[in-house]
């Protein structure tokens, strides 16, 4: 079948050859205008005024709105309903949309919109721009959360007491910019019904059409959303792409002319939040061998100035804290501090990456603490079987393969060898150093909000064979469509050729969840598969009435039925046929994933319907002298179940580690500390991974592991999981700054590890 193949994505000559379309080259109708919004210059402050004669007098406006002219609640918030579409009294972050001008080009609107400063009267306010002084005065954008569990007695606080060795410490973790190479874009067209299509480049479609109707005061069946492909999303358009879509379909209604909303780089970066840089105090408490016998950690999440998605971002990270670690007695506090920045949304692990990194950087100060190797003490306390298989959370580790993975990475990397000659390497090398580390991943899959578990599909099979799936799924650049329509051809047993796979549209499939938390090809490849089945058992009882046999003895492969006794009929035959007997040759399907639940009062249950594994082993050469350094090597084992496409797989992969090693190397976000401007907004500042950043030596594999949930055919989600791979970078280079110093010592390295922070470890360890 085609199930399993390294097949090209689907769309893959379109991107490299430009022909791909995006939002921006729908061809605009005669009488399109283009907005544009005007930005707070205040990180906060109290709206007095805003000026709008002045606005629109300015040439080419049409039009200027403000909060005011949204007929329905002024809000595009996710979960908590606290997010404004435009400030409404209070600007809360410097950046923030107060007012759209809509003209008759995008200059002009551009033009007109930065006049902000100029047209705002407003009265500043002191800005709150520290998270620790947030969240000393108890400023949350929602309750603070806590996850503790015991199998001491006398409870953690005794376990950490009674431990043999303590360690404790602060920590601090950046955030980072989605950089989704094509930025936030609406595109609203009003419809001749008095409804609206907006073409949006969004993971959520339905919730933009939400959102919209909620806005516009429109019922859902009159806004119609629709999104080809985007590119790129990585979390960042799950949630804020609604205040694009909300602006763009509320002048479009207002002016009855398509508008389009294009925001720049720069303003994206200022208007969008991203993921959450946390703060950390953690104490720990281990034995002889470094087994973790009590963890306490304080976990502060950069919320922004509204909760977004942080609240589930946070519930997250406490679920990710074990990584693959049995943590016996762990005690855990969630805080998600109000600032006045943007708000920080879903980011490629949504938490995860923040929460198991914290254990991994804990872990590799028991392992200095000891003199031991950082794989010894991670196999001292890897999850095992019967006691040492339940989360904190309370879910039992069912699939735990972590152990065998790891052995054979290290095999397949020459771990220990290289640990040796790295030692040589560097007792013989003053200025340069080198650094090499391997850490595991295991990550939780399904959406931790339980109902989002859910998804449809609608399958066409036309008269010629030709076969059009739809499904609640958004394409961006991961190769959901790609996979979906494996599944598809799979089912009806037909070459890839003939299955493609439509834009994502609320009109064909209705109360999708977004395109998130990597459950795409799962949910929504579950749910295609279930509209085949149906179609072809159709199929299979009309042949099995002709053939006089049972329809479950028919094989459909090849673009045929087969009997086991070496009859056989062409599917475009029999679909024909099929249509003149007035059989259905379409059909719905749907799925939910079983068997997970949730308490979010007590932050425990079965959140996830299994986990996704890896590991990786990195090599770094540092400049002790500029703090340069250069990836050497990295060696890559991760389990995609049994992969529905190799080459996807490993692309996922290989573009999640490389993204990963960017959050914890180079990407570095600044505010200036007493305006709040984010001064990093534009790739001049703000330095992302390029293709040279990739090692000549990246060996990727994927680990041979059926899934041991019912998956969609064993397969396992691939979207976030590897991100955690680029641990191992980080880890490498503080192995490297190590090397500078004292045997024991413990370099006080922060992440993004740009040069200059790693000259600071340098010299902290070096004194
Ligand atoms: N890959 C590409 N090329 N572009 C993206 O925007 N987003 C990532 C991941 N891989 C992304 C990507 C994120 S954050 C998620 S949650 C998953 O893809 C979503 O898609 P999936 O569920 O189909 O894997
Ligand atoms: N949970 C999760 C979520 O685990 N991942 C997500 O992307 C998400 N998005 C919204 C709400 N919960
Ligand atoms: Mo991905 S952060 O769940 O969109």
């Amino acid at each position: 079948g085609v199930v399993g193949l390294p097949l090209p994505h689907e769309s893959a000559r379109g991107h490299v050859s430009g022909r791909a379309a995006y939002c921006d080259d729908i061809p605009e109708p005669v009488g399109t205008l283009h907005a544009a919004l005007g930005l707070s210059p205040v990180a906060h402050g109290r709206l007095l005024g805003i000026d709008l004669a002045r606005l629109q007098a300015l040439p080419g406006v049409v039009a200027v709105y403000t909060a005011a002219d949204i007929p329905g609640p002024n809000d595009c918030g996710p979960i908590v309903h606290d997010d404004p579409i435009l400030a409404d009294g209070t600007l809360r972050y410097l950046g923030q949309p107060v007012f759209a001008v809509v003209a008759e080009s995008r200059d002009a609107a551009r033009r007109a919109a930065a006049q902000a400063k100029a047209v705002l009267q407003i009265e500043p306010l002191p800005a709150q721009l520290d998270l620790r002084a947030a969240h000393a005065a108890a400023d949350w954008v929602v309750p603070p959360m806590h996850l503790s569990r015991a199998t001491h007695p006398g409870g953690v606080d005794a376990a950490m007491a009674e431990a043999p060795h303590r360690l404790s410490g602060r920590w601090t973790l950046g955030g980072q910019e989605q950089f989704y190479l094509e930025g936030q874009i609406s595109f609203a067209l009003p419809q001749d019904d008095g409804g609206l299509l907006v073409h949006c480049s969004t993971q959520h479609p339905s919730e933009m059409q939400a959102l919209i109707g909620h806005a516009l005061q429109l019922p859902s069946h009159a806004v119609q959303v629709s999104c080809r492909r985007m590119g790129g999303g990585f979390g960042g358009k799950e949630s804020q792409s609604a205040l694009f879509a909300c602006v763009a379909a509320l002048a479009a209604r207002r002016l009855q002319r398509p508008v389009k909303l294009r925001v720049d780089r720069d303003d994206d970066f200022l208007i969008t939040g991203r993921r959450h840089g946390f703060e950390f105090d953690w104490a720990v408490g281990f034995d002889d061998a470094g087994r973790v016998l009590a963890l306490e950690v304080t976990l502060l999440g950069d919320a922004g100035h509204s909760a977004d998605l942080s609240p589930p971002v946070m519930t997250r990270a406490l679920c990710h804290i074990d990584n693959a670690c049995w943590l016996p007695n762990v005690a855990l506090h969630g805080y998600l501090p109000r600032t006045n920045r943007q708000s920080n949304t879903a980011f490629r692990g949504f938490g995860g990456p923040q929460g198991a990194l914290i254990t991994e950087l804990i872990l590799d100060h028991i392992a200095r603490h000891r003199a031991l190797d950082l794989l010894a003490v991670h196999q001292a306390n890897w999850y095992g079987t019967s006691e040492r298989n339940l989360t904190p959370y309370g879910q039992v580790v069912e699939d735990n393969v972590i152990a065998p993975l790891v052995d054979q990475l290290s095999d397949s990397a020459d771990y220990v060898r290289r640990r040796a000659e790295v030692a040589l390497f560097n007792a013989a090398s003053p200025v340069l150093k080198k650094g090499l580390a391997l850490s595991p991943v295991k990550f939780g899959i399904s959406f931790n909000v339980n109902h989002y578990n859910q998804a449809g599909a609608l399958v066409h099979v036309y008269l010629d064979g030709s076969v059009l799936v739809n499904h609640g799924g958004t394409e961006m650049g991961q190769g959901l469509n790609t996979k979906v329509a494996q599944v598809v051809a799979h089912e009806l047993g037909l070459p890839i050729g003939r299955v493609r796979c439509s834009a994502t549209d609320t009109s064909k499939v209705a109360n999708t969840s977004a395109t998130a938390a990597s459950t795409g090809a799962d949910l929504n490849g579950q749910a295609a598969r279930d509209a085949a089945r149906r179609i072809r058992e159709r199929l299979a009882a009309l042949q099995a009435d002709e053939w006089q046999m049972a329809a479950s003895d028919i094989v459909f492969a090849d673009g045929q039925l087969r009997a086991p006794d070496g009859r056989s009929v062409e599917f475009n035959a029999l679909v024909q046929r099929a249509y003149v007997a007035r059989v259905q040759l379409w059909s719905e399907g749907f799925y939910a994933t079983p068997g997970l639940h949730w308490d979010r009062a007590t932050l425990s249950g079965k959140p996830f319907y299994y986990f996704a594994y890896g590991a990786a082993v990195s090599e770094v050469l540092l400049d002790t002298l500029t703090g340069e350094w250069r990836l050497l090597c990295a060696d890559l084992l991760h389990d995609a179940g049994r992969s529905l496409n190799p080459a996807l797989d490993i692309g996922q992969i290989e573009g999640a580690f490389v993204q990963g090693m960017g959050w914890l190397t180079s990407e570095e976000l600044v505010w200036h500390p007493q305006t709040g401007a984010l001064l990093t907004h534009a790739p001049s500042t703000y330095k992302i991974p390029t293709a040279n950043d990739v090692p000549d030596a990246l060996h990727t594999r994927l680990f041979e592991n059926a899934n041991v949930a019912d998956s969609i055919h064993r397969s396992k989600a691939v979207g976030e999981p590897p991100l955690l791979l680029a641990f191992s970078v980080w880890l490498a280079l503080r192995d490297a700054v190590a090397a500078a110093g004292a045997p024991g010592c413990q370099p006080p390295l922060l992440a993004p590890a740009t040069p200059e922070a790693l000259l600071r470890a340098i010299d902290a360890v070096r004194d």
